[in-house]
């Protein structure tokens, strides 16, 4: 399997989703404004959208959407319980989580990161990741992760996301279980091999 990704971008959450699984895999890091790869591939010919993360599955397909890839990469190792297994209400509930994190955090993170907005519009999108991400803060049960007391992919899509706030100036302080969440995945030992294959360990 073959990663694309673009450093600290969403695509660590399936770069963390692949240490935690266990499995073989390689990563190639992506420019994606020039759309080329570290090897010099035209990354356009690889994932005609043209964004990370795209995986290369053994089988030779191209998967892409992080909510998928993180899905697939969790099927590939049932016995690490990444996932509750397919058709179960814990499945259901496990991509409720990844549709909420992918278009409700996510996308209201992405304005932030664009130089080229105006603050009006950053402001709004501001006021709705402030909205979702109060409901987020209560639902999260203190000392748990998302789908409770297991670590999941749902997790390390939300780790990543979240893990954007101090460059964007998302002041997450205010809501002190979040912090605290954010910080024990931190240091699990899949989201510190992923942030340092990536270079982003102080
Ligand atoms: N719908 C995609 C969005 C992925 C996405 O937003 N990727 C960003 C990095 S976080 C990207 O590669 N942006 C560069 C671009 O759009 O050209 C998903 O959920 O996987």
């Amino acid at each position: 399997m073959k990663l694309y990704y673009s450093p600290g971008s969403c695509s660590l959450a399936s770069h963390v989703a692949l240490f935690a699984s266990g499995v073989k895999f390689e990563v190639e890091q992506v420019d994606t404004k020039a759309k080329k790869t570290k090897s010099g591939k035209d990354y356009s010919k690889i994932n005609p959208k043209g964004y990370v993360p795209c995986l290369e599955t053994n089988d030779g397909h191209f998967l892409t959407e992080g909510a998928v890839i993180l899905q697939y990469i969790a099927d590939q190792a049932s016995e690490k319980n990444l996932i509750p297994k397919a058709g179960t209400w814990d499945r259901y509930r496990a991509q409720e989580w990844l549709n909420f994190i992918a278009t409700e955090i996510h996308k209201n993170y992405s304005p932030l990161w664009n130089k080229d907005l105006p603050e009006a519009t950053k402001k709004t999108a501001t006021e709705r990741l402030t909205n979702r991400v109060e409901w987020l803060n209560q639902q999260l049960k203190p000392g748990q992760f998302l789908m409770g007391s297991h670590f999941t992919v749902c997790d390390a899509y939300l780790f990543t996301v979240l893990n954007w706030s101090r460059a964007v100036k998302f002041d997450l302080t205010k809501w002190p279980n979040l912090m605290g969440y954010v910080e024990k995945v931190t240091n699990l030992p899949a989201v510190q091999s992923a942030l340092k294959a990536e270079g982003l360990t102080k």
